[in-house]
């Protein structure tokens, strides 16, 4: 029986990064899906184990972490068969996490344009820009090379087109990765590299295509 359960929530950018980190790496993971994450995450026990209340949250036989890049970089540390998705060696280390923390930051930029697809309102010109200008800075980090950290893929690859890619729940937003073309190269290539991840964004997209469809 798995030590791992993760809280989730199917259409959550967050969780899907970490659910792609675990099937990459052939975990055994009990997933535990929250629909109503103001409930079920705000119990007095679940507030007590993750007090951000917010999925993806892993319970690891006792050991509760919130945070999908601290879950990822948990995930590949303690399971990983090698250390290629995120290494052990420092100064190869560091940047993978400067590609995780800029993450963080351009997640956020895309997820004031993507939601207003769900909220059903107009995205704000000014976050659109910002959206474009995180674009243009991933569009300049990856100028002549072909992954985001070192000679291979790292989570910082995965992690970083999660949050590219979530901008196709808004597909008008203004806000294009393919108009920046090494960032549109290097998702061609990141499908290309793994089938694992090939089917994953194969099953998201078909998601995508049933809400978008669902919406109109
Ligand atoms: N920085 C967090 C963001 C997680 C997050 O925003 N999760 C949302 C769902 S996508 C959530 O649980 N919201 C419910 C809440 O805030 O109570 C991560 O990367 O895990």
């Amino acid at each position: 029986m798995t030590s791992l359960t993760l809280y989730n929530h199917p259409m959550s950018p967050p969780c899907r990064f970490v659910r792609l980190v675990a099937s990459i790496l052939g975990l055994d993971v009990n997933i535990v899906d929250v629909r109503e994450l103001s409930k079920e995450m705000q119990t007095p026990e679940m507030l007590k184990k993750f007090p951000q209340h917010k999925v993806p949250a892993l319970d690891d036989n006792g050991l509760y972490i919130s945070e999908s890049r601290a879950i990822a970089m948990y995930l590949v540390s303690k399971y990983g068969k090698d250390d290629s998705l995120y290494p052990k060696e420092v100064s190869k280390r560091v940047l993978v996490d400067q590609r995780l923390f800029f993450d963080q930051d351009l997640y956020s930029r895309f997820v004031k344009v993507f939601l207003a697809k769900f909220h059903g309102k107009q995205v704000e010109a000014s976050d659109v820009e910002k959206a474009n200008d995180g674009l243009e800075a991933l569009n300049r980090m990856l100028d002549g090379k072909k992954w985001l950290a070192g000679d291979n893929v790292t989570l910082a690859d995965y992690c970083v087109a999660n949050s590219v890619t979530s901008l196709e729940f808004n597909p008008e937003c203004g806000a294009d990765p393919n108009k920046h073309p090494n960032v549109k190269q290097w998702l061609t290539r990141l499908e290309s590299s793994n089938t694992k991840y090939a089917e994953h964004i194969k099953a998201f997209r078909d998601g995508v295509k049933q809400m978008l469809e669902s919406k109109k």
